[in-house]
């Protein structure tokens, strides 16, 4: 078996995955150095207090920097190519993630979701209706636990959200039940190209045994072989999870009333049917009540920024979508949106495309758009996809745009489709700005 003491690490990165590792490392005895390529990077207070002597280098490394050295895990967030990582390539340093040196070192079932977009959701909603079936499961991986935090306690399940960026440094990761939800671009300026990034994701299917297919869903049947798969879709089925006059069904039985459903659109339609099918696959492990389980779909509670209302103001309802970073997330939002509405979408968009093509969202906003605030770097792109398009400098203005154009019925919708790292913190630091903005100009 895997012997963390008997290794010298280091760990690239110090955001929170790299703290996490560094801790972790360290508390099991294990020799460890770190580096970050940014200047002003160091260890977490809290780690530091308890007294542990780390070195840490930052940018470019001295040539005998792997002197020694066994294994790099990697952040999620340091692209493998970079100069650093090369180099320990270059002397035959393994190079890993946290996720993978979780997968030596785990003994508890798991189940893996990843996919383009939704991950958090059904993550989120796998954990609540575990736990709601009286088993103790936690989420973790890139919904924000780092996945080596859950080695210190003993669960029954634990639900890992993975990104492609952490499924390309995993290679012996067991999981009971695993879903690649859909596919749509996202991430090309660090996979290269959509055969890449879809590569990426289908590594969730090589040590699998039940895979959570989505019917149709392009890219998103199990490359590799596995020992059964369990599939959902709309449309009607006798075998499997699927939907008939309103209600899903498993294997021809009624579940649950897509009425009971508290999440908006018919992607958490998807969402809540992949969720349901993940836990029905632990059924070969532990007693599983589908019934019981689907009636605790309703007390779910969405995470934040993800197609919620926060204000409504003269007849008009703003709407955070600011976790929409990719086309597909926002398209999902308009099609979600646009039967709720008795007037149009006013839509406040752009940021970093992450080298994405923007045109699907030309017929989405067609249908249901009119006019498109667009700011941050790839605002331009806006402009040919939407004749009523006006780049905006801030969020500043364009929520004061969007307040003066909207009318009564109307939706204002901030759901960008890009990344927001150009002007912001992150996406909550963005949803923030877009509140006190429209907090500001109703005071005005
Ligand atoms: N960075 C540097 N130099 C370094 C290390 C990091 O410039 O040496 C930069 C990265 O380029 C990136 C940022 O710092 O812009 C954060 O990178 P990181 O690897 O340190 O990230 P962590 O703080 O460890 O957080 C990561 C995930 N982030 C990424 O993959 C970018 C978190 O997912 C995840 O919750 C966390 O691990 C715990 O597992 C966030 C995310 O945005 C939510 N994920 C992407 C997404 O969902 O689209 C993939
Ligand atoms: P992820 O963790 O994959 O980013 P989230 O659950 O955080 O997924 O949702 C991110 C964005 O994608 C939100 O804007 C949300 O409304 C949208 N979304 C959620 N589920 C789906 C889906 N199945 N298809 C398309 N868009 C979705």
């Amino acid at each position: 078996s895997y012997n963390v003491r008997t290794h010298t690490y280091i760990v690239a990165g110090l955001g929170l995955t790299g703290q996490a590792c560094v801790r972790f490392l360290l508390e099991q005895g294990a020799k460890v150095k770190a580096f970050d390529t940014r200047e002003n990077v160091s260890l977490a207070p809290e780690l530091d207090a308890i007294g542990y002597e780390v070195e840490i280098a930052h940018g470019k490394l001295t040539p005998d920097y792997f002197k020694g050295v066994d294994t790099l895990v990697l952040s999620p967030g340091l692209s493998p190519n970079i100069e650093q990582v090369q180099q320990a390539k270059r002397e035959g340093i393994e190079v890993i993630g946290d996720v993978e040196l979780f997968a030596r070192l785990n003994r508890t079932p798991v189940i893996g979701i990843t996919g383009s977009n939704g991950k958090t959701t059904v993550t989120k909603l796998t954990e609540h209706l575990l736990n709601a079936c009286g088993l103790n499961a936690v989420a973790a991986g890139n919904v924000g636990l780092p996945v080596l935090a859950t080695l210190a306690n003993q669960y029954d399940v634990i639900v890992l959200e993975l990104s492609s960026f952490q499924l390309e440094t995993t290679s012996s990761l067991q999981l009971h039940g695993a879903c690649i939800l859909n596919i749509t671009e996202d991430h090309l300026d660090r996979h290269g190209s959509l055969t890449q990034y879809i590569a990426a994701k289908q590594r969730i299917f090589q040590h699998c045994r039940y895979a959570v297919v989505g019917r149709g869903e392009k890219y998103c049947q199990p490359n590799s072989p596995v020992e059964a798969t369990i599939d959902y879709g709309l449309s009607e089925t006798e075998q499997g999870f699927g939907v008939s006059e309103g209600v899903i069904t498993l294997n021809g039985d009624a579940l649950l009333n897509t009425d009971d459903i508290t999440l908006a659109g018919m992607h958490n339609v998807l969402n809540v049917m992949a969720a349901l099918a993940l836990c029905y696959s632990l059924k070969t492990l532990v007693d599983i009540d589908i019934a019981y389980l689907a009636r605790q779909v309703s007390t779910f509670i969405s995470a934040p920024h993800r197609c919620i209302e926060i204000a409504q103001v003269n007849g008009v309802r703003w709407i955070d979508d600011s976790k929409a970073t990719n086309v597909g997330a926002t398209i999902a939002a308009l099609e979600g949106l646009a039967p709720t509405t008795g007037g149009n979408i006013l839509l406040i968009a752009g940021g970093d495309a992450k080298g994405a093509d923007l045109s699907p969202l030309k017929a989405a906003m067609k249908e249901t758009v009119s006019q498109v605030f667009a700011l941050g770097k790839d605002a331009d792109k806006f402009v040919p996809l939407f004749a009523n398009t006006r780049v905006v400098a801030t969020m500043d203005e364009a929520v004061s745009a969007a307040y003066c154009a909207a009318k009564p019925n109307d939706v204002v919708l901030l759901s960008p489709a890009c990344a927001s790292i150009d002007m912001f913190d992150n996406y909550i630091h963005r949803a923030q700005v877009f509140a006190e903005a429209i907090t500001r100009r109703r005071a005005s």
